[in-house]
């Protein structure tokens, strides 16, 4: 029988209120996420986990100030505050996250000289996280995707699941966005409709019936 798999995008301590790279109000999808996951037969949580001397921080990055832009291996890069650390506080699961109920994990951004938005790839495409190899084995058929930050790492792991061939939905009370620029957020809903996400709210799910 085919699956399906919710996947939970970075629901950790640095991106939620509070955090180094807070996502405002992404401490409220957290709710949704423990909501959802006893409705899936798998259930994947992406974790973004960083080396302290990753690439995209702007720390690392002599005269470029925190989320301004630069070029990262040939890449459009935005300089982020450290966060996400291996190791530290910040790279955990968020407090009062249902962390029993999740059946794997899978590290991004693990090399120091690339970013990695999307659960699935690098943003070079250059290496996969193995997140497809998991699914494919698992019979999953329909990915639903919640998590943070909209903009980023939910845009960007939708994509992929889409171009990997999986039926995709993005659970659209279940994320928030950073929104650098006030386009960001709904630019990042139209692309992920245009490239064949199905855009659903959470009582879809956890509706008993
Ligand atoms: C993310 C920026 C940098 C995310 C991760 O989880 O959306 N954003 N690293
Ligand atoms: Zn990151």
């Amino acid at each position: 029988m085919s699956k399906r798999a919710l996947l939970l995008i970075d629901l950790q301590v640095d991106f939620v209120e509070g955090g180094a790279l807070a996502v405002p109000n992404g401490s409220e999808v957290i709710e949704v996420a423990n909501r959802l996951i006893p409705c899936f037969d798998l259930v994947v949580a992406t974790l973004d986990f960083h080396p302290a001397d990753h690439k995209s921080f702007a720390s690392q990055n002599r005269g470029v100030g925190v989320y301004g832009e630069f070029e990262l291996e040939g890449l459009p890069q935005t300089a982020w505050p450290d966060h996400c650390i291996a190791g530290s506080t910040g790279a955990e699961f968020v407090s009062g996250l249902d962390v029993e109920g999740i059946d794997y994990r899978i590290y991004k951004g693990t090399d120091r000289r690339i970013d990695s938005y999307s659960g699935f790839y690098d943003n070079g495409h250059r290496k996969g996280t193995g997140l497809t190899e998991l699914l494919r084995a698992q019979a999953v058929r329909e990915v639903v995707i919640l998590g943070l930050a909209t903009d980023y790492c939910v845009l960007y792991t939708a994509l992929d699941s889409v171009a990997e061939g999986f039926l995709t939905v993005v659970v659209t009370d279940g994320c928030r966005g950073v929104g650098l620029r006030p386009t960001d957020i709904p630019e990042a809903w139209a692309r992920m409709e245009r490239a064949g996400v199905r855009l659903a709210k959470s009582d879809e799910f956890s509706r008993v019936s």
